[in-house]
Order: C-alpha cells, then structure tokens, then sequence
C-alpha cells in the first residue's frame, strides 16, 4: 500500500500551542470571569492528561474546586469559560503570537507538490486550527485540507480512535495507506487504535512519554521531509502492494 494522505495532529504537533498558548488563554478567561483559578506550567503539563479544553476544565475543577461543580448552571459556565479562553487564544494566533514548528510549513509544501492528500484530526476547537493555518501559512490553506476533523464533532475526544475513524471515512481511504503526526501518547493512541502507522514529534510537555508503537519518535519535523516518511510507511506497509 503506498503513502497516499498524511493527518496531522494541531496542538504540539503542527504548532507548541499548550503552554504559551493554550495556556495563558485559560489564565485570562478565569481572570475575566473573576475565578481564582491560576494554571502554571507544571500543573498545565498534568491537566493535558485530559483532552478537550472543557473537558480540561472540568477535570481541574473535580481536582481543586469541586464546589463549582455543585452549581446546576457548572456546564454553562464552563461553556462560557471556554469560549471566552478561545477569544483569547484566536488574538493570540492573529498577533503572530504562535508560529509553526520547524519544518511544518516545507513538509506540507512536499506533500502537496507530490500530490499526496492532506487532512487533519484534532481535539481543538475548528477556528483555532483554520486560524493557525491561515495567519501561519496564508488564506488558501485551510483549502489544501481534504479533511479538517475538530473539537466535538466526535463525541470522545482523543484517546479514543473517534476522530481518525471520522477523518479515514470522510477520506475514503484505508488506515494503512495514511500516516498520522502526532506529539503525544493520547494522540498516539489514538491513531494506533484507528489502524494508522504514526510518527511522533516530541515537545517539552510530552518528551518522556511512552510512544511505543510510533514508526519513529523525532524532536521536530526539522530534518524528517517526505522521503522519510515514504521510507517510514514503506518499511510498515511496502511489503502489502
Ligand atoms: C489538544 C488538546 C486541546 C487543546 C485545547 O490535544 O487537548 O484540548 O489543549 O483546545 P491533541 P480546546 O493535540 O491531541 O488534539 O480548548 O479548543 O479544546
Ligand atoms: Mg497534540
């Protein structure tokens, strides 16, 4: 089977979204809604065991304010918590805040120029990805994705194989003929569990994480173009014409 669509993950992967961005956007819409809550860098590294930023709001207030939860109006307030942090988050990526990471922007380019199809499978919220791609790469981007799979349009959010079985459908291609880029071991979990041979590109959040299963485990995408990755997927599924 050869290598006919590449899925990349978003936050960690296409961008470090998490601590510079992600982050400081659930700092101000607790700060705004006159919550004490503050999330610091190493408590953040613990709360992305949860994926989904409402998921993740949640998850902190199960753990250090479960009073909040008492409330009936909770759910609201925590939908209102979040899209007030991706607000935040969207001015930041429109300030030029938040850029790609090394060798994103080039690997895409050669997988376009080599006609091999693109897509995306992400838990964030679909404007933060058409926004990172748009400010970072130009307005014709978010149209070289075949496939932009977001936020809830799968009701389980990564680990569970949900969103890369959504993307494979809408692709119409086999699991085996992608390859997914993912920065951490939900992703990698999740795309395992949807049948599809994944690369890891690590990041100071995920770095010692078990990526066991992953074709390949690299720092960033600097120095791994699409040869490599044809190389990858061959050397998993060449021998299956
Ligand atoms: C990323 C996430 C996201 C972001 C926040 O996981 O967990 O929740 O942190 O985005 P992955 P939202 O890279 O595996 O997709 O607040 O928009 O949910
Ligand atoms: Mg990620």
């Amino acid at each position: 089977m050869s290598l006919a669509a590449i899925i990349f993950d978003v936050d960690g992967t296409l961008a470090d979204t998490e601590r510079d961005g992600h982050r400081p956007a659930f700092n101000a819409a607790f700060a705004e809604a006159g919550l004490a809550w503050q999330w610091d860098e190493a408590l953040y590294g613990k709360l992305l065991a949860v994926t989904g930023g409402k998921e993740r709001i949640k998850h902190y207030a199960t753990l250090h304010d479960p009073a909040f939860l008492q409330d009936p109006e909770s759910e609201h307030r925590i939908a209102r918590l979040h899209a007030a942090k991706t607000r935040h988050f969207l001015a930041l990526l429109e300030s030029g805040g938040i850029p790609l990471r090394p060798g994103v922007a080039r690997l895409i380019g050669e997988s376009r120029a080599a006609g091999l199809r693109l897509a995306i499978a992400t838990t964030t919220t679909p404007e933060n990805v058409t926004t990172l791609l748009r400010v970072n790469l130009g307005p014709a981007a978010e149209s070289w994705f075949d496939v932009i799979g977001a936020g809830d349009i799968v009701p389980a959010k990564k680990p569970a194989p949900d969103i890369y079985h959504w993307v494979l459908q809408r692709l119409a291609l086999p699991a085996g003929s992608c390859l997914a880029i993912e920065d951490s071991a939900h992703g990698l979990a999740a795309s395992l569990a949807g049948g599809i041979p994944t690369l890891i590109t690590t990041n100071a959040y995920t770095l010692d994480q078990d990526f066991s299963g992953a074709l390949a485990v690299v720092p960033d995408l600097g120095a791994t173009g699409l040869a490599r990755l044809r190389q990858l997927h061959k050397a998993t599924y060449g021998q299956h014409k």
